[in-house]
């Protein structure tokens, strides 16, 4: 802990500096998983600020699932968590993925209904103007951790009943005759607002893989965009590359 690096450094409240600087401290490694945090009165010595600061800046960092408190031991740097890998290269859902890997999928729906279409799903789905958008909203566990957040996106034909999408979609859409045979993913780096970090028990401004899925019918008709939002702390993106022939 150097505190000459965060004192006086930044704006916004006090604790809100020491948050910051613990959670660039921890993100970069340089407290490492099982760093044991010193106690609450030598924190508040070393950084000059207040225990009322120490304490509020410490339990934002437990509450994002960043440290965590052990009875009668401390405050600990929460040990990494198992990476997952998958592949990139095959058309499956959240819940074909966690099975293969028998984990428990889960669901939280955050909203769903029919609104109207952003420009990024107009131009996906090719929806004609003044048409309506099925969107459901979800974040998904893995045996009770949060790893992605979801807005699922299709024509309202399609998913007319959004309210009906409880476990998995592509469930869904295979019952209906309607499984995507093909998909375009696009990957690229964003940082997490403070809503979204929250949601993932991560720290605010935290970068994540943002992975947009466009699949298509085998007739070649668009019938989802799926915008995500994971994890990069725990997910790794494979893909095989071959030598063309
Ligand atoms: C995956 C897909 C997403 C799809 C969802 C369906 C990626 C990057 N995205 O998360 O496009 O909507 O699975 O999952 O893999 P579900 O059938 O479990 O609802």
């Amino acid at each position: 802990f150097r505190p000459e690096a965060w004192y006086r450094a930044g704006r916004g409240p006090r604790y809100e500096q020491l948050y910051r600087h613990l959670s660039a401290s921890i993100g970069s490694g340089e407290l490492a998983p099982e760093t044991q945090l010193p106690p609450e009165r030598e924190l508040a010595l070393i950084a000059d600020v207040s225990r009322v600061t120490v304490r509020k800046a410490v339990s934002r960092l437990v509450e994002d699932g960043v440290l965590e408190q052990r009875r009668g031991a401390g405050t600990f740097v929460r040990p990494a968590r198992a990476r997952i890998e998958q592949s990139l290269s095959s058309l499956l859902s959240f819940t074909d993925y966690m099975r293969q890997r028998g984990k428990t999928s889960s669901s939280r729906i955050l909203r769903r209904g029919i609104f109207l279409p952003n420009p990024d799903e107009q131009v996906a789905l090719g929806l004609p103007t003044g048409e309506g958008v099925a969107r459901v909203e979800r974040l998904r566990f893995a045996d009770d951790t949060p790893l992605a957040l979801e807005w699922s996106s299709l024509p309202t034909d399609v998913l007319p009943d959004p309210e009906v999408v409880e476990t998995s979609l592509y469930d869904v859409l295979r019952a209906r005759g309607k499984a995507p045979t093909r998909a375009v993913q696009r990957i690229s780096a964003v940082n997490l607002n403070a809503v979204d970090a929250r949601l993932l028990m991560l720290p605010d401004g935290a970068a994540v893989l943002r992975i947009d899925r466009t699949a298509y019918l085998p007739t070649g008709r668009p019938i989802e965009f799926t915008r995500g939002l994971y994890r990069s702390d725990i997910y790794d993106f494979i893909a095989e590359l071959r030598l063309d022939p």
